[in-house]
Order: C-alpha cells, then structure tokens, then sequence
C-alpha cells in the first residue's frame, strides 16, 4: 500500500495511535466549484474539522502519487490547473500508473480512504441513480462503493439533478444503511426534503457510531450514509432549483453530454444560473457535514474496539 499511497505525517499517527481522522474528497474541489471559493472554501473546511477536534484528510492524486492529507499548495494545484482529471475508482490505477493529477469523487475517496484506515469521510453529495435511466443506465460509481467499502459517509442527501428514489432504492439493494440525521426524510442537497423517507432516524454522533461498530464488527461490509440536510438558514427554494436543473438537463442533452462530464457541467450550470445562490447554499452545507463529520469520528474511535 505505501507503494502507492503518502500520508502525511499527521495523518499518519493519528491513524496508527486510534485518534479521529476525517477523509474529503477533492472532486467536489476542482470539478464542483469554482476557483478561487473551491480552494477557501477546502481550507475552511479542514479548518472546521480541526477545530471539533478530528484530523482532516483531503484526498487527491497528484503526479501519480495518492495523497491522504493535502498541504495548502497541492490543495491549490488541485483547485486550479485545468489538467486535473475527474478520478472514480476506475480511474485509479490509470492516473497512477500515468502519474496525472486527479481529484477523487466519492467513490475513489471511500476506496483510499479504507486503505489508509479512515472510516469517517465528509462530502457534499453523493452521485446516485441519474434522472431518465432507462435511455442513459448512468449510475454512479459511489453506489458500487457504498456497497462494498467499509466507510461512512456524511452527505446532504444526494441533488435532485439526480433520480433520488431510484437512488433509494438501489441503495437498499446493495445492503446499505441510510440515515437520516435529525430527520425522517432524505435531503436533496439545496433542500432540506427530498419528500422521500429514510427508514431510520438518529439524532446523535453516538448513534452513528453505535451503528458503524454494528454493522462492520459483525462482518457485515458495505459503507453508510448519514444524510444531513443544509441548514434551513442556507435552504434554497425547491421550485426554483426545479425549474433550474431542468434548463441545465435540456441543455446537457442538446450539447450531448455524458459520462463522467454530465454531474461537472450540471453542477456549473446551475451555479451560473442561480447567480451563485446555489453556490452558496453548497458551502454552507459542506461545513455543516464537516462539523458532524468530526463529531461522529470523535465517538466512534473514542471507543472503537474494531481497528482497520
Ligand atoms: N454531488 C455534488 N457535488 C459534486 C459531486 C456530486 O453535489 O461535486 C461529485 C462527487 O465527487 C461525486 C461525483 O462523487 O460528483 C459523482 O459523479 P458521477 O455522477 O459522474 O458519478
Ligand atoms: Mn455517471
């Protein structure tokens, strides 16, 4: 593994000596936001994660080499050279072996976060089942993921560009828990309701961890989503993100878009149209994930009794 993968030092101990550590995805960084707010809004982050009092570990790929814990500079390589390749785990081993730059989704984070034995990992949204299925079968990579890798992801649901009961349910096929944290409803990113329910409810970071234990000290794999919605302050108006996703989805279609392209030119798009509202409202629930990120981490390796 360490042919493959460097920590940096911090990271490092805190993993060796059972202290809370904190995985982010850097995607999110290059393909989700604009520079320079996706670089601030990063090290705000970290920040955050720090203060709660957990490790943060932004994940890249940089020159070939996997990065767990990213100094400020290569975080700002990653935030602004046009060059930066889109990693799912599908890409791993091709950006490695070509010694590229990468920035990892939620998929390829969850793999090399498990391999650097971090079970905690702080996102903005995971990918899902995409709307109109049928005619395009995308689905992203973070579904096969959640089911086989044992990490727990902290989301705000997934956005409603996506088709999120289908998501719902293809999450239920593949085995994993979904939480909804502080509600009985699956978010959808800029709202705070998706209208679908989630089958469990938790209230506290020490429910999260109880599960966690549960669910990996029995054997059962597969990782979790613990799906906490943008506070109501940030929440933007659901028609009006309605109306929006479908400008941008016609126009994705019209130019022919897909693949690993779709999710970066919807989420550009919709920054663009709303006038950077929902820009906004995506930061603020990044920090807000942030912060239970660092609390759950806390209580589950307080008294984690099963180590990587
Ligand atoms: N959802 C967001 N912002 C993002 C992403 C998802 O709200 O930036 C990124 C994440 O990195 C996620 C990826 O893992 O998009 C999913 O891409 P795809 O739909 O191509 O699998
Ligand atoms: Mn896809």
């Amino acid at each position: 593994m360490s042919d493959y993968l460097d920590l940096l030092p911090e990271v490092r101990d805190a993993v060796r000596t059972g202290r809370p550590v904190v995985a982010l995805e850097s995607t999110i960084i290059s393909h989700g936001m604009p520079y320079p707010q996706n670089v601030e809004t990063a090290r705000e982050v970290e920040a955050i994660i720090r203060d709660a009092g957990a490790v943060p570990a932004t994940i890249a790929i940089v020159s070939g080499r996997i990065k767990v814990g990213l100094s400020e500079e290569l975080l700002t390589v990653i935030g602004s050279e046009p060059g930066v390749v889109k990693v799912s785990v599908r890409e791993i081993p091709v950006v490695v072996a070509k010694k590229l730059h990468g920035a990892t989704t939620v998929s390829a984070t969850m793999f090399i976060a498990r391999l650097a034995g971090i079970r905690i990992f702080v996102t903005g949204g995971i990918g899902g089942v995409h709307r109109n299925f049928a005619q395009n079968f995308d689905i992203s990579a973070d579904l096969t993921e959640l089911g086989r890798t044992e990490v727990a992801v902290v989301c705000a649901g997934a956005k409603a560009i996506l088709d999120l009961g289908l998501t719902l349910e293809y999450l239920e096929t593949l085995g994993v828990p979904v939480l909804g944290y502080g509600t009985d409803y699956f978010p959808a990113f800029y709202t705070r309701s998706s209208g679908f329910r989630v089958q469990h409810r938790v209230d506290t970071p020490e429910e999260v961890a109880d599960i966690m234990r549960a669910q990996w000290s029995m054997g059962l794999g597969g990782g979790l989503v613990v799906a906490n919605p943008i506070p109501s302050q940030y929440e933007l108006g659901g028609e009006e993100v309605e109306a929006t996703i479908r400008v941008a989805l016609a126009e994705a279609e019209e130019k022919g878009i897909t693949g690993r392209d779709v999710t970066p030119f919807l989420l550009a798009r919709l920054h663009e149209l709303s006038g950077g509202e929902s820009l906004r409202a995506n930061i603020e629930l990044v920090k807000n994930n942030a912060r239970l990120g660092a609390q759950i981490a806390r209580a589950y390796w307080t008294e984690a009794p099963y180590r990587a």
